[in-house]
């Protein structure tokens, strides 16, 4: 992924200058910089050859500066482009966007699961080789285009694979994040100032009952994303066999190699927990606990209106992070 370079001045996805070879570029999500997505300067026969890429949503008048995209791309999405060497100009179909103009959540450039990116690269050439999450290339009938392989939790790709649009903060889980959200819309109404539109999940311009039962829903509260779960989670160890390996970058003279470890072996470092941090978890969550209490005493519909079981899950799992938070502060104490 190559996105946001430069606010302003000379910056670029990527910038070629006289390199000594020709490169091959190859499966990058070049996006979001302040000028062109790739500027080439140098001699004509170094000029680079760029595979499986998606080049879109980059400043400046062309999307690519010293090259034309029909003489060097071929199975990229690149913005403008004539739609020759099975290169197309259509959107790229991220999963997560922002309203109104459609445009990716920044950071997050996973494909949805129709866009036409997926399966509609040239598969040739890969050998061990990782995608953003750490998921191995070449998963269903061809590899897909840009940084991401697109992934389903079962092996049939649907949208609540990758999405789900009560993820607001687009972290691939739909958590006590989101919650503070909800329970601090609770009982708006449109058009209130507070009122925030996300919260209302069934479009009838208020944050009530029915939306929470909509929320604490056992498909979207607590959903996580094929993407950010681990492939041990996904398929069992089984299908960790034959993964890991190198991960061959930048092919051509200047190869970049990156030797990348077992997905298994290599979880995310898990953000420094402070005391402070906890504490303020605890407080938030001590506030959603209350919240709980106080609508299931004031509102005696909720009972009729929320499966008992699912709301218990529900409160469990939120008991459930207070103990685990607690835990964590006592043994740093
Ligand atoms: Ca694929
Ligand atoms: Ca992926
Ligand atoms: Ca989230
Ligand atoms: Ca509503």
């Amino acid at each position: 992924m190559i996105y946001q370079n430069g606010s302003t001045g000379a910056y670029y996805g990527i910038h070629l200058g006289n390199p000594s070879s020709s490169p091959t570029i190859r499966n990058n999500t070049i996006v979001q910089n302040v000028n062109e997505g790739i500027r080439f300067v140098g001699a004509s026969n170094k000029k680079p050859v760029i595979l499986n890429s998606i080049v879109y949503y980059n400043g400046g008048v062309v999307p690519l500066v010293g090259l034309n995209p029909d003489a060097v791309a071929y199975n990229c999405c690149i913005t403008d482009c004539n739609e020759v060497n099975s290169n197309f100009n259509d959107e790229p179909g991220f999963a997560y966007t922002t309203e109104p103009n459609n445009l990716p959540v920044v950071g997050n450039y996973h494909l949805a699961y129709d866009s036409p990116c997926v399966d509609t690269g040239d598969s040739n050439e890969y050998t061990d080789e990782l995608d953003l999450d750490g998921e191995p290339r070449v998963d269903g009938t061809l590899v897909d285009r840009g940084g991401d392989e697109a992934y389903s939790c079962d092996q049939n790709l649907t949208e609540d694979d990758i999405f789900n649009p009560q993820d607001w903060n687009a972290d691939g889980l739909v958590n006590m994040e989101e919650f503070v959200v909800f329970s601090s819309a609770w009982l708006t109404e449109d058009p209130n100032e507070a009122f925030d539109s996300r919260c209302d999940l069934d479009n009838d311009d208020d944050v009530d009952l029915a939306d929470l039962r909509i929320f604490c829903d056992p498909n979207n509260w607590l959903w996580k994303a094929c993407w950010e779960q681990s492939l041990c989670e996904m398929y069992g160890t089984y299908g960790m066999m034959g993964m890991g390996g190198e991960s061959v970058l930048v092919l051509g003279e200047a190869a970049v190699t990156m030797t990348v470890p077992m997905a298994s072996t290599a979880p995310l470092e898990p953000e420094t927990l402070t005391e402070k941090s906890i504490a303020e978890q605890l407080l938030t969550l001590k506030d959603c606990a209350e919240f709980l209490e106080k609508i299931w005493l004031e509102d005696p519909t909720i009972q009729q209106e929320i499966d008992p079981d699912d709301w218990q899950k529900f409160i469990d799992s939120i008991y459930d992070s207070a103990v685990e938070l607690k835990t964590q502060l006592n043994q740093l104490k």
